[in-house]
């Protein structure tokens, strides 16, 4: 029997990530599919808001690391699954651009970033994820192998956030800057501070991720009215 795609549904798939009930997310994920779930609803309204709330309780201290690595996998498996999903919409479109993208050094954080990059796979670009915790010359390395009209950084943690600032500081050193947009991301990231390091936008979330990159790369698309 085909399940029903509402608010009880995403309310499921969120208490999965919070109970750590990796098979149920797998099952739910795909019952959802079946029953025609936008993949990223299932992301954003579903698990994460099970990571949310996970994460409310780490920062204050009611649940500690075992609880949240838990809930991170099973959030981990679910993204893995409507990922791929959401990348199918964008393959065989004509790519906008290529954008590599990765999480910085000292940071493992992965999930949203990836959310994006599927996103944004999903809207047309071509993008590399070059993956977490990765260093400055990691990042020149790819923008110049893959040729990229963007790069960008994503972190979920305030210690490493500088990081972000070398890069680009990089990218002027040896005349990379003028030529490859950057876009960062992540919870800590705040227009002010992208404004202050000189990216050229930030990213609030995966779609908004698509807008900014789209303006700075002059991609004009029908956008859903509010
Ligand atoms: Co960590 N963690 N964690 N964690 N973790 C946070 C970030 C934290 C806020 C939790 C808390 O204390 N409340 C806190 C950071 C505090 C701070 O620095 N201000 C924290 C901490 C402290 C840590 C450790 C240091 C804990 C420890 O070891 N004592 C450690 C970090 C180790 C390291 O990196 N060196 C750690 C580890 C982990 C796990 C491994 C257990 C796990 C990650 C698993 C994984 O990624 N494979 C984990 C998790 C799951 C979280 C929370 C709960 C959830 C993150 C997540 O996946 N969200 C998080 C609290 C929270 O954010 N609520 C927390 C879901 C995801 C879809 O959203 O990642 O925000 P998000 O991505 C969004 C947007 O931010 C945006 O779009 C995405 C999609 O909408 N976005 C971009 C992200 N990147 C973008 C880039 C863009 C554009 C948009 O352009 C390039």
């Amino acid at each position: 029997m085909s399940i029903e795609i509402n608010e009880e549904y995403f309310e499921k798939l969120a208490l999965t990530v919070i109970d750590g009930e990796e098979e149920e997310c797998i099952k739910l994920v795909n019952d959802g599919l079946e029953a025609g779930v936008d993949p990223l609803d299932a992301v954003e309204k579903g698990l994460a808001r099970g990571i949310d709330k996970v994460g409310e309780d780490f920062g204050a201290g009611i649940i500690f690391l075992p609880e949240l690595a838990m809930a991170a996998d099973v959030m981990k498996q679910g993204t893995a699954i409507l990922d791929e999903r959401i990348k199918e919409v964008g393959s065989t479109r004509l790519s906008h651009g290529k954008i590599i993208i990765g999480t910085i050094k000292g940071d493992i954080h992965d999930i949203g970033k990836s959310v994006v990059a599927a996103v944004l796979q999903a809207n047309g670009y071509d993008v590399v994820d070059i993956g977490i915790d990765i260093d400055i010359d990691t990042f020149i390395d790819a923008v110049k192998e893959h040729d990229a009209d963007a790069l960008g950084m994503s972190t979920l943690l305030t210690l490493p956030l500088m990081e972000m600032e070398n890069v680009i500081k990089r990218m002027q050193e040896i005349g990379m800057r003028d030529k490859v947009k950057v876009i960062v991301g992540g919870c800590p990231v705040t227009q002010e501070f992208a404004d202050e390091i000189g990216a050229d936008a930030v990213g609030f979330d995966a779609q908004d991720a698509v807008f900014k990159l789209d303006r700075l790369l002059g991609i004009n698309r029908p956008r859903k009215s509010a």
